[in-house]
């Protein structure tokens, strides 16, 4: 069993901070368990345009208020506290921020640990990893 507190994660390398977002990405690769799983911060006003080519992403908002849109179809989706949204066809998209978001998301593959988007709103296959803190 590995067991890991956000409190500690955020003071390691795990908390990867960008100018429109943070995530601290509590279980990656290294923990060999498929996918990674990443509590995310959107800060409030951002507008991500993102494709993750090589990956699936689910995205659960804990707390805050924004919309995603498809950039295929245009559409936008509310996305509030409860609401989860599904990338399953590595879907272009677009996520605005109207307050602080608070995100829980799960990769498939798993991140290795350091990732941020490429130009095209990617991440890459293969990136630093952390260290293996598994106790
Ligand atoms: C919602 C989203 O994809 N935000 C970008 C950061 C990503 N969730 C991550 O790396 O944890």
């Amino acid at each position: 069993m590995i067991v890991r507190t956000l409190k500690a994660a955020q003071k390691t390398d795990r908390r990867v901070v960008t100018p429109g977002w943070e995530s601290t990405r509590l279980l990656l690769k290294n923990d060999n368990m498929g996918f990674s799983f990443h509590i995310t911060t959107i800060y409030a006003g951002a507008e991500l345009h993102m494709r993750y080519a090589n990956h699936l992403e689910s995205v659960y908002c804990i707390s805050g208020d924004g919309e995603v849109e498809t950039t295929e179809w245009h559409t936008k989706y509310p996305i509030t506290s409860g609401t989860i949204y599904i990338l399953d066809k590595h879907d272009e998209h677009i996520l605005r921020a109207h307050t602080e978001m608070v995100m829980a998301c799960v990769f498939n593959p798993p991140l290795h640990g350091r990732e941020v988007h490429d130009e095209t709103g990617a991440y890459p296959l293969h990136a630093e990893a952390v260290a293996d803190d598994r106790s």
